[in-house]
């Protein structure tokens, strides 16, 4: 309880920033986010602490906790075509896992580790060869891991963090070749974490959030190359379970648990170690393997509640424009500078077209050097590659 007679002693700074406070949380959302979120075709089964992972033009979503008590874990595979936004399945993995690492490589699909409905964490893996609709088990982890989360960064897969077989939280680095069928460790991450994410970009992959007991904020920066680990700009919410992707330079954290259900998307620059915010989730959950698709981000069923209950509500995150990117692809590189130069009038030309609107950047229907002057500032280069 607050003691009425420190009242008066509340300096004046602080009720300034206190009303600066007040003002930013009753700002109209519009006012500091973008983007928006929509709906797409639901999965067959509602399901949570589901891995997934695209090859090609479909996304595969392996597993997870169905809507049953007592909690039960599914072997089901769900496979969404891009294109056509619809569900079909797939062959059953040869035994039910939640909480597992998944990511594809080489066109294949790996599930590594996870629990199966019992909150115990394996070791075994899985891999899924598309053409042949058909499951293998290739070598174990070196040791059990549920809760953990995998990523692939030059045709390499990483394990990183989670429990071990005695639910104790890991700060664990193991790296699958999946070529040869072989395992090795990296260095340990600089926080121990499970229920975390990881999205490799560029030359680096980040681990973000996660949670050992309490939910973390931390942000991490792993170096294939050196192995080694570097803190980032912490994220604003700690959060854990969240959806997770990356579109050109920026990776977008929805979503989440601990300690309640968070519906609150935030937006990390990677070229500037920076963070800011972008529309809340329309529906609320956690324990998402969000995938990135050429222009939104799928988001696949969840859950619903801190805890368990599943959805098999499906939406995708398109994210607010970035300036300068003409072709809508979330980076400015030569390719907009292309369609930069094809639209550039000059001071004396105008009025553009619409097909040039997206180069006119400051929107006085020229396309001069005053937008040149912003478009140069916005170049980020090429964003593909980690696969
Ligand atoms: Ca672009
Ligand atoms: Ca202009």
């Amino acid at each position: 309880m607050v003691n009425p007679l420190n009242r008066g002693r509340v300096p004046a700074r602080s009720i300034v920033t206190a009303c600066m406070m007040s003002i930013g949380f009753f700002a109209p959302a519009s006012a500091q986010q973008g983007g928006e979120w929509a709906p797409l075709a639901s999965m067959h089964i509602a399901r949570q602490e589901t891995g997934a992972d695209r090859i090609g033009g479909k996304v595969y979503v392996v597993g997870g906790l169905l809507n049953e008590r007592p909690v039960r874990a599914t072997d089901t595979v769900e496979v969404y075509d891009v294109a056509g936004d619809e569900w079909t399945f797939a062959a059953p993995m040869p035994a039910p896992r939640d909480h597992a690492g998944v990511a594809a490589a080489g066109g294949r699909l790996y599930v590594l580790g996870g629990f199966a409905g019992d909150f115990q964490a394996r070791d075994q893996v899985f891999e899924y060869t598309p053409r042949r609709d058909r499951w293998t088990q290739k070598s174990h982890i070196p040791a059990p891991r549920g809760a953990c989360w995998a990523v692939t960064h030059g045709g390499l897969i990483y394990v990183f963090g989670g429990v071990d077989a005695g639910n104790v939280v890991q700060a664990s680095t193991f790296i699958y070749d999946p070529r040869r069928d072989r395992w090795s460790a990296g260095a340990d991450m600089t926080v121990r974490r499970e229920h975390l994410n990881a999205v490799a970009l560029g030359d680096y992959v980040y681990v973000i959030g996660g949670r050992a007991g309490s939910a973390t904020n931390a942000v991490e920066r792993y170096d294939p190359r050196r192995d080694r680990w570097d803190r980032m700009a912490n994220m604003p919410t700690a959060r854990s379970a969240t959806s997770a992707a990356a579109l050109g330079f920026t990776i977008y954290v929805a979503g989440g648990e601990i300690p309640m259900l968070h519906r609150v998307n935030e937006v990390y620059d990677v070229l500037k170690n920076e963070w800011s915010r972008q529309a809340d989730m329309a529906i609320p959950r956690h324990g998402i393997s969000a995938v990135a698709l050429d222009d939104r981000i799928l988001n696949p069923a969840g859950g619903i509640v801190q805890g368990l209950l599943p959805t098999n509500e499906v939406d995708a995150f398109i994210p607010a424009p970035i300036a300068g990117d003409a072709d809508g692809d979330y980076d400015v590189d030569l390719h907009d500078a292309a369609a930069f130069w094809n639209c550039f009038t000059g001071v004396d030309g105008g009025p553009i077209g619409p097909e040039c609107e997206p180069a006119d950047l400051d929107g006085n229907q020229r396309v001069d050097l005053g937008d040149y002057a912003v478009f140069a500032a916005a170049q980020t280069g090429p964003a593909r590659g980690g696969r």
